[in-house]
């Protein structure tokens, strides 16, 4: 079996409301297993590089200040497909198209706070797990 990692934060919103242990116990249930796993805040300079990819969009500013104003939770996941998978498991963007049990549908607010981010790719997973976590903090 080939296993492979993606990366997530449970975002502002969803920690803010309590939803952190509902959410890991979602998608470790989903056959991801926990690599590395922290409770950590953003400053402006990292919510800035970490979405650098958006910063001439519209909602940049609102994503920024948004991801930076409580505590996220950052993991590293691992399992076969994970990147796509986990896409799957946490549903569209926006809550209000969301698939029924993803983890969006359930937790989301709206298209800008919607409870968790997952890596876009292979490439990114491996960027953004580095961005967040030491080789030494991941197992
Ligand atoms: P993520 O990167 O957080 O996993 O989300 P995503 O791939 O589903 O969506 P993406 O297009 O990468 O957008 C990143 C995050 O920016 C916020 N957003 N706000 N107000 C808006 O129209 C809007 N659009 C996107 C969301 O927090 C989204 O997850
Ligand atoms: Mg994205």
């Amino acid at each position: 079996m080939v296993t492979n990692r993606t990366f997530t934060m449970i975002k502002p919103d969803a920690v803010e409301d309590g939803h952190t242990g509902a959410i890991l116990e979602k998608i470790t249930a989903s056959g991801f297993r926990i690599v590395a796993l922290k409770k950590t805040q953003m400053t402006t300079a990292d919510a800035e590089e970490f979405y650098a990819i958006h910063k001439e969009r519209p909602f940049f500013g609102e994503l920024v200040e948004f991801m930076t104003r409580g505590p996220i939770v950052a993991a590293v996941l691992e399992k076969e497909n994970a990147v796509a998978d986990f896409r799957t498991l946490i549903g569209s963007t926006n809550p209000a198209e969301a698939a029924e049990g993803t983890i969006r549908k359930q937790f989301a607010k709206s298209v800008g706070e919607n409870a968790v981010h997952g890596s876009d790719s292979d490439e990114n997973a491996a960027i953004e797990s580095a961005f967040h976590f030491s080789g030494r903090e991941m197992f």
